[in-house]
């Protein structure tokens, strides 16, 4: 059955790899299924056919046959579950896997979120300078123990799993600001998640699409 995913026509990062249709490409490719894009243009990502498979108007989506899925999280659940590669067997170790997947999205993501908002949203604002130092420091503490609980480990948790996927995914994030190469151990470990051959393919493949010239018109 084929999978489509949607992306933004043209990504506010010009191809960095930040924008979160990457991480369900990666997802796709260490699973080893082919999909295909539908690029979606700015104008459009709050109109009505959009909304109708992203309640939010957001990317990226994911549709196989008659399944729609929105939520990167959701969706990289979903090939975990369906293909072998990115959830171990045993039922505690996959019960773990899934905690990071978690963790990565709802306690890593957010303040790294609020760092993008206070820059490239509240910037202009008077208080932004104020507020800046705060949003690093707020980071900073979840890196500390981020760090300290992966050590010398390669992956978070025994094998590469769709925890290490999505928490490399949300690090990757924050690299841009300089705050990762604070936590040496941090960014060997988004090394790590960058050197897989199916991440390659997946930035390859999106950096293509927002390298590429636009449609006329
Ligand atoms: N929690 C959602 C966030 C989705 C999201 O914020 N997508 C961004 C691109 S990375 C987007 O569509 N931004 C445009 C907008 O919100 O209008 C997920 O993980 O899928």
């Amino acid at each position: 059955m084929t999978i489509t995913i949607t992306a933004f026509e043209r990504s506010p990062d010009g191809g960095k790899g930040l924008a979160r249709d990457t991480r369900v490409r990666w997802a796709l490719e260490e699973v080893g299924q082919p999909y295909e894009v539908r690029l979606v243009p700015h104008q459009a990502m709050k109109e009505p056919a959009h909304l109708s498979v992203h309640p939010f108007g957001q990317i990226p989506t994911y549709e196989e046959g008659d399944l729609t899925l929105f939520e990167t999280g959701s969706i990289v659940f979903h090939l975990a579950q369906r293909h072998p590669g990115l959830l171990p067997k045993d039922a505690n170790a996959r019960a773990r896997a899934v905690t990071w997947m978690f963790a990565a999205l709802s306690t890593v993501e957010p303040p790294i979120l609020d760092l993008s908002i206070a820059k490239f949203q509240e910037g202009d604002k008077p208080w932004a300078q104020d507020r800046l130092p705060v949003v690093q420091d707020r980071i900073r503490q979840k890196l500390t123990l981020l760090s300290a609980r992966l050590g010398d480990a390669e992956w978070l948790d025994g094998d590469f799993s769709a925890g290490d996927l999505l928490m490399v995914s949300v690090l990757l994030r924050v690299k841009p600001s300089g705050l990762l190469n604070e936590f040496p151990k941090l960014a060997a470990y988004v090394a790590r998640g960058e050197a897989r051959p199916a991440y390659q393919r997946a930035f390859a493949a999106q950096l293509a699409i927002n390298t590429a010239p636009l449609p006329a018109g």
